[in-house]
């Protein structure tokens, strides 16, 4: 399929390109290295090569996130944001951004993110997960209360934001200890992000931002696939859940979920079945996943056709309101 759009594109700049070498190889990272500073090489050749007409990009994990020091944290956000503007400028139909937020101080988040849609036409923001605070060992999930007016005036620009993974602090996860190799992509990724995603899901911000959306990688990070069962436990009691609705509800009004990094069709049959085809937007993952390998997939698994210009394209277009 020709003319796809793709939501989960990392760059990096060199403030936080060191966040990514722990993820490669040695013998890879100098290739991958060179793939998350590039903007107009080995990027576009691939896009080209396999069917990416847009992409919108995003900084590297956990970058923005890692940094405890909230006034560096704005720093690196705003530089990595106006290069990413530059870059966006001089490719205006081929590449978009999600804003790097600085969620150490959401009142500056706040600002960050409306000068990134209003002046540099952004569509939204991707955070890394929690952010660090003050010091390493102090974290942040969004659905904290300090949040309230951060998510008023994000729900206010009428964009969606990206829920990305990045790794547990190795202090707070004994649980990995002596299995490291199942840490990051390999499933740490997906337990930290889909926590983090439940969390604002089930603590009424969406009751708050009816219109607010959340997309999340990955096939969801497991959630469609467990999502009967949490409703399932949480029907017998709702153990103080504050959320009006049932967290299945959101998932199906509030979230959009890409195929980045899991290209697999029983995988995508499953979240159809569960969410339906309207929330579902085909992404690559580059450059930590191939665009040969996301395409080859997608561009000939068996659904209709019908279904693959919605999820190649057509659903990013009309939530992006895209040209
Ligand atoms: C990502 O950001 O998507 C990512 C990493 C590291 C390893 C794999 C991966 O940051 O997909
Ligand atoms: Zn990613």
């Amino acid at each position: 399929m020709k003319n796809k759009i793709a939501l989960e594109e990392h760059f990096a700049i060199e403030l936080t390109i060191g966040d990514s070498e722990v993820y490669a190889r040695p013998e890879v990272w100098a290739g991958l290295k060179s793939n998350l500073l590039d903007f107009e090489q080995q990027r576009i050749e691939q896009m080209d090569a396999w069917g990416t007409e847009y992409a919108i990009l995003s900084l590297n994990s956990p970058a923005v996130q890692a940094i405890p020091d909230p006034r560096r944290a704005v720093e690196v956000a705003r530089r990595a944001n106006e290069v990413l503007a530059e870059q966006a400028a001089r490719r205006p139909t081929r590449f978009g951004g999600f804003a790097a937020l600085p969620m150490q101080d959401p009142e500056a988040a706040a600002r960050e993110l409306e000068r990134c849609v209003k002046e540099f036409g952004f569509h939204g923001f991707l955070v890394n997960g929690f952010s660090q605070v003050g010091d390493e060992r102090t974290v942040v999930y969004y659905d904290a209360p300090r949040f309230a007016d951060f998510w008023a005036a994000a729900a206010a620009l009428g964009k969606p934001f990206y829920m990305h993974p990045r790794d547990p602090l190795p202090a707070r996860e004994p649980i990995y200890d002596g299995a490291h190799w199942l840490t990051g992509p390999t499933w740490a990724f997906a337990v930290e992000t889909s926590i983090h995603a439940l969390r604002l899901l089930s603590s009424g911000l969406f009751d708050r931002h009816p219109g607010l959306q959340m997309i999340l990688g990955h096939f969801g990070e497991g959630i469609p696939f467990n999502i009967w069962r949490v409703d399932h436990i949480l029907r017998k009691g709702r153990r103080g859940m504050p959320c009006e609705k049932q967290i299945g509800d959101y998932l199906r009004s509030n979230v959009h979920i890409t195929t980045s990094g899991n290209f697999r069709t029983p995988t995508l049959l499953s979240t159809m079945l569960e969410v339906g085809s309207d929330r579902i937007m085909y992404s690559v993952d580059y450059p930590f996943e191939k665009h040969e390998d996301a395409a080859s997939w997608f561009d000939h698994c068996e659904i209709s056709d019908n279904d693959r210009l919605k999820i190649g394209r057509d659903n990013a277009r009309e939530l992006f309101k895209l040209p």
